[in-house]
This record gives C-alpha cells, sequence and structure tokens, in this order.
C-alpha cells in the first residue's frame, strides 16, 4: 500500500448510523412512503451503494462488525446479550494511531462498564442500552447524566461541538450513531403529524408463507399479531376486524416510524450544513447507513433477523467531493465487514492484520489516496444470525449465501446455549431463492428439481466462503459434494448463558 502524498489533506470522516432504517424508507432508494432530501443529497454529490448487505441483521452485532471489519464469530459479539470486548482493534484504533483525533456520540449498545465501554476513542458521550428519545441519559468516561431535549438533536448537537471545540490541523473523524428510528418509533409531534395521509401498503403484506419454511413461519415478528401496545401508543378502535386491525397497525407503526426518520434527515441535513458552512464538506468523508434493514410491513412483519432483502440490505451512501467523482450506484456486492477498511482506505491509513473485509475505495475513489489494487467483484458473501429462538422475536438461527442472482439459507435452529437464546432446537430446513425471477422472495425452490443445479454450486460455494473467513458449519450440515477437502473450522467458545457456564464473558 502505499502512502498519501504531504500535500493530501487527510479527510475529517463523519460517519452517520441509524439503527433500523431501512433502505426503501430513503428517497434515493426508491422510498414510495416518505421523501429524505437531505440524506438523498449526500447520494446526489457522491455515490449510494446498491448491494451492502449485513452480515448478521441485528443491532449490536452489526455495530461490532462495522467498527472491527470482522465477523461475529471473530468479534464474538453473536447477538444482544453479548457484550464486545471493546480492546480489540477497530478502524477507530488504527485512525488514532495514526494521528486522527476521535469520538463517538450516541447509541453504542455493544454492552457498558469495564471491558465493553468505547475504546480507542478521545473523547465519548453515549446512550445506555437502547437509550430514551425523550430526555435521555448520557454515559461518558465521568459518569451520568441526563440532557432535555430528543435524542436524534442531542447527538447531533453533541457532535457538532465536540468537533468545533476543535484546534490545529490533525484530522478528525466522529461517529453520529443515532436511536432512531429504533422501537418503540418516539417521535416529535410535529413529524407525526406529516404522515397522518394513509400510506401505500406493502404487495406482500398479506403473505401466506406458502412453500416458506416452518422456521421462517414461527418467527414472531408479524405487524398482525406482534407489536405491543407500546409499539402502537394506544389500543386498535374497538369493532375493527383482523384484517382491518392489522392495517390500522400498519399506518400506525409507520408513521411513527417515518415521523422518527424525518427527524434523522433534518439532522443530517444540520450536518452537511454546518460542513458547508465551515467549507469542509468537500472534504470530509460523510456517510449515512444504517446498522441493518427493516421490514416496513413487507411480508406482513416489522424488526429484521432474517435473511430476506428488506432486512438484508444496508442503506450506505457516502460523499466526499474532492475525491469520490459522483457516480451513478454502485452495484458490487459489499458488506457491513467492508467498512472499517472502505474507510481507512480513504484516509490512506492501514488496515489491520486482523480485519476481513474488503475496501471497494478504489472502485469509488480518485485513486490518488487510498493506492490497494482494485478487487474483483466478489461472486457473493456469508451470512449468519445467531440468537436462536429468543422468547421475544422467535427467529431461528441460519447461515446463508447471496449472490447477485441467488440466496440460500440454512435454517439450523441451535442457540448453542448462547445468552437469550431458546432452549429448544428444531428440524433443520433449507430455503433457495431466484431474485432474478422472484425478487419479492415469495417462492423457495430449494426442492424445485429445475434448481438442482444452481443449489448444489451454491451449498458449495457457502461451504467454502464458511470455511474462507474461518467460521464453523452447523453439525447438522452435510459435507457439500466435491467439499470433502475444504477446510473446517472449529466452533469458537461461545459465550453462554450464566447458569451453563459461567466461565469467559461475564
Ligand atoms: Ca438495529
Amino acid at each position: 500500500m502505499t502512502s498519501p502524498s504531504i500535500s493530501q489533506r487527510r479527510p475529517n470522516i463523519v460517519f452517520v448510523l441509524t439503527d433500523d432504517h431501512a433502505a426503501h424508507a430513503i428517497g434515493c432508494y426508491g422510498s414510495v412512503v416518505n421523501r429524505t432530501p437531505r440524506i438523498d443529497e449526500i447520494a446526489e454529490h457522491g455515490r449510494r451503494f446498491d448491494s451492502c448487505f449485513v452480515t448478521n441483521s441485528l443491532c449490536t452485532p452489526s455495530r461490532a462488525a462495522i467498527l472491527t471489519g470482522t465477523y461475529s464469530h471473530v468479534n464474538g459479539v453473536y447477538s444482544l446479550f453479548t457484550p464486545i470486548d471493546a480492546s480489540q482493534p477497530t478502524f477507530i484504533t488504527q485512525l488514532r494511531d495514526a494521528g486522527y483525533r476521535t469520538a463517538m456520540f450516541g447509541k453504542w449498545h455493544m454492552g457498558h462498564g469495564e471491558g465493553h465501554d468505547p475504546q480507542g476513542f478521545d473523547h465519548w458521550d453515549v446512550l445506555p442500552g437502547q437509550g430514551d428519545y425523550w430526555n435521555p441519559v448520557f454515559i461518558d468516561a465521568e459518569g451520568r447524566r441526563t440532557v432535555e431535549g430528543y435524542a436524534t438533536d442531542i447527538i447531533t448537537d453533541l457532535a457538532i461541538d465536540w468537533a468545533d471545540s476543535l484546534d490545529g490541523d490533525d484530522p478528525w473523524c466522529m461517529l453520529v450513531w443515532h436511536k432512531a428510528p429504533h422501537r418503540p418509533w418516539e417521535a416529535k409531534p410535529e413529524h407525526r403529524a406529516l404522515y397522518e395521509d394513509p400510506i401505500p401498503v406493502p404487495d406482500t403484506f398479506w403473505d401466506d408463507y406458502d412453500t416458506r419454511s416452518v422456521s421462517v413461519r414461527r418467527t414472531a415478528m408479524r405487524v398482525a399479531d406482534h407489536m405491543t401496545i407500546e409499539d402502537l401508543k394506544e389500543e386498535p378502535p374497538a369493532g375493527m376486524s383482523y384484517d382491518e386491525q392489522a392495517l390500522w397497525k400498519y399506518q400506525r407503526y409507520l408513521r411513527d416510524y417515518l415521523a422518527c426518520v424525518h427527524s434523522v434527515d433534518e439532522n443530517v441535513g444540520r450536518l452537511i450544513d454546518w460542513l458547508r458552512d465551515r467549507g469542509d464538506f468537500d472534504d470530509t468523508l460523510l456517510m449515512y447507513s444504517s446498522d441493518q434493514g427493516f421490514f416496513l410491513g413487507d411480508h406482513g412483519w416489522f424488526d429484521k433477523r432474517l435473511m430476506f432483502e428488506e432486512s438484508l440490505r444496508m442503506p450506505f451512501v457516502l460523499s466526499y467531493p474532492n475525491r469520490v467523482p459522483a457516480g451513478g450506484p454502485y452495484d458490487r456486492i459489499v458488506t457491513n465487514v467492508d467498512m472499517a477498511q472502505t474507510i481507512l482506505d480513504a484516509a490512506g491509513v492501514e488496515a489491520h492484520d486482523r480485519m476481513q473485509g474488503r475496501s471497494c475505495w478504489d472502485d469509488i475513489g480518485d485513486g490518488d489516496v487510498g493506492g490497494g489494487d482494485t478487487a474483483e467483484p466478489v461472486e457473493g458473501f456469508y451470512y449468519r444470525y445467531w440468537e436462536n429462538d429468543d422468547v421475544i422475536h422467535k427467529a431461528p438461527a441460519h447461515y446463508g449465501y447471496r449472490t447477485d442472482r441467488y440466496k440460500l439459507i440454512y435454517y439450523y435452529n441451535d442457540g448453542f446455549g448462547l445468552p437469550f437464546t431458546g432452549f429448544f432446537t428444531y428440524p433443520p430446513e433449507w430455503e433457495l431463492y431466484d431474485l432474478e425471477a422472484d425478487p419479492a422472495e415469495l417462492r423457495n425452490v430449494y426442492d424445485d428439481p429445475a434448481y438442482a443445479e444452481v443449489r448444489a454450486e451454491l451449498t458449495a460455494a457457502m461451504w467454502r466462503e464458511q470455511s474462507r473467513v474461518g467460521d464453523a458449519p452447523h453439525p447438522s450440515q452435510p459435507v457439500p459434494p466435491g467439499c470433502d477437502d475444504v477446510p473446517v473450522a472449529t466452533m469458537p467458545d461461545l459465550p453462554r448463558y450464566r447458569w451453563l457456564d459461567p466461565g469467559p464473558m461475564h
């Protein structure tokens, strides 16, 4: 890797990450339910990633993957209940070692206390756990305090105040990581009023799950059946049929969700305006993403966790006008594991040897800063959701492999005793989707003889990719034909329920 020339100023970096913001609730991704002019503005001046995916569709594990540039089985953050060992190398520690000043504001959600609080930051100021929308408590190195106001505004205020307080020319990087638009979607009243009109209902809202696995049918993430009074804020009106009530809940859910997004968009606009006022917009790497996607009534669901597109796809837009020519959508597959190395490459800073991703900087930057070799596009990526059958969402543990056209999923339905997983195991099941013939993923073709060859190829490709990233297959999965020579990783030493194993994690 070559170093940047001395005349090139290293970029300041602003990374805005939201929680559960689906790409299909962003204007530039073609949303039919809302508009987000300020997030779109980043894409207009830079690039929009159309095939950015999460490798474990859950908040805490995705954050750990983004920071460390590694998969869950390497960073040890499998679920919501496996706090991070915050001493791991991250893109933040790499930047700091290279002279960057670093800060973190907002939602951390990877554990608190010794060993789990943020590390590698000159300054951090975060919400405890999920945090509150209104008058939230913040934790910093000094302790806890309550800040009056609305979380999305406050997080932006804290970030701007910190950067404005810096003297000198050394570059800086700040993470502006919002709680919004996470459940329970407590919006500002004036924003809620913007979404009172009936919101379009997704075509798949009444999905009957025909041909889909029992594993998927068991999930407790249906708008009609599993939204709580805290989500809905009030009981549905009396006298409604089941279907009418489902639609009422959908409207209520989307109204509040989109109103929370509205505040996010406004605050992204505040950051853009602030950067422009400082004369720094063209020379700043400004990124917007979310820790995963979200079901917005698609397949009748809310929440995430599954490999279906709405949950799997991450919105990701970035601008850096002095180095990234504004271009069309970037179509190649990238994942949250790739973000750390892409950021480091943009800054001309070496990645840590342990990082498992690939930088796509040479595809989008002007080539003068990073200097790595342009990477060949990957054929597919590996995914694994570990939090099996938790008591609330009942989502199955599974792994899978997605290419541009196909998606193979193996539901192994086993929690290994990981904290907060269910105690039951269920028979393994497979799903296979042809995204070209069936973009809505309504037809599982795993048992369709017409797909036998595709199925065999994908099963082998997944086995190889799982091996390449060092993860272990579930013992129930047979070795695919032709894969006898592929090395199989051993299972990592998993954290378990405290009473099952009082050992390493707690
Ligand atoms: Ca999330």
